[in-house]
């Protein structure tokens, strides 16, 4: 009898000590999730802290497999690099200087590539600043001045035209003050959602999402990868930030 209440009184004090513990536990994770909000809160933009990981992480490891390239899966050339030293001015200079391959149309806002070897300049920026910038119209689904956009040689959000099998180096720079961007390449065209999912369908490339520039420093990210299609007809080019396509950061592209 006495042996029993023993037992009994030494689990029950186990069942408090284990529910003291417990509770210790939740309420150390509870104060690091505090900590860890308010250094979101003051630190950095939340959004653009997940946008970083999603394309660091997730895009870059799962898609493009470290240096191999998405590109290279798809039977591209492959190849990525990710220089987080390019400068801002020089960005903006290279814009405007159009290769010898390629023809500007700012009447129907196209860019015509006759080489099979093709660099494609391309920067992220907001849709006013790229208007500031290069004095160019947005089309009209891109018109709304607190979006964001493509400028590609010296256009916005231009249709691309180029020939099948050309290997295309794409050089993404990102020159937003405050917003990450990338630009994939895919035969699913508008409208997108949201988290524009559907354009996983028919993708040709894949790029992680990059930081924007630092403009106190002059520098800007820029992220290079090269590609083809190996097939003629329509495809788009888009950034996958969540909200961007959906509200006109995307363009078309005609293989021919
Ligand atoms: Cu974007």
């Amino acid at each position: 009898m006495a042996g029993d209440f023993i037992t009994k009184h030494a689990k029950r004090k186990n069942t408090i000590i284990n529910a003291t513990s417990l509770l210790l536990v939740v309420v150390l994770l509870l104060v690091v999730i505090i900590i860890l909000l308010v250094l979101n809160v003051s630190g950095f933009n939340m959004m653009n802290g997940i946008a970083g990981m999603m394309g660091a992480g997730m895009f870059s490891s799962m898609m493009n497999g470290g240096s191999g390239g998405y590109a290279g899966m798809m039977g591209g050339t492959g190849g990525s690099v990710l220089n987080t030293r390019i400068n801002i001015s020089t960005a903006e200079a290279d814009t405007n200087k159009l290769p010898s391959y390629a023809h500007a149309y700012p009447d129907n806002n196209t860019v015509l590539f006759t080489s099979s070897n093709i660099t494609l300049v391309i920067l992220a920026m907001g849709a006013q600043r790229a208007i500031n910038l290069t004095r160019a119209q947005p089309p009209l689904y891109d018109s709304n001045s607190s979006g964001n956009a493509f400028v590609i040689y010296g256009l916005i959000d231009p249709t691309l035209i180029i020939p099948r099998d050309a290997i295309v180096h794409v050089e993404f720079i990102n020159l937003d003050s405050s917003e990450y961007h990338n630009v994939i390449m895919t035969a699913t065209g508008p409208p997108y959602q949201y988290m524009p999912m559907s354009a996983m369908n028919g993708i040709v490339s894949m790029m992680p999402i990059i930081p924007h520039a630092n403009y106190s420093g002059g520098s800007a990210s820029e992220y290079n990868y090269t590609t083809a299609f190996a097939n003629t007809g329509t495809y788009w080019y888009i950034c996958m930030y969540p909200g961007h396509a959906q509200m006109g950061m995307y363009g078309k592209i005609i293989v021919e």
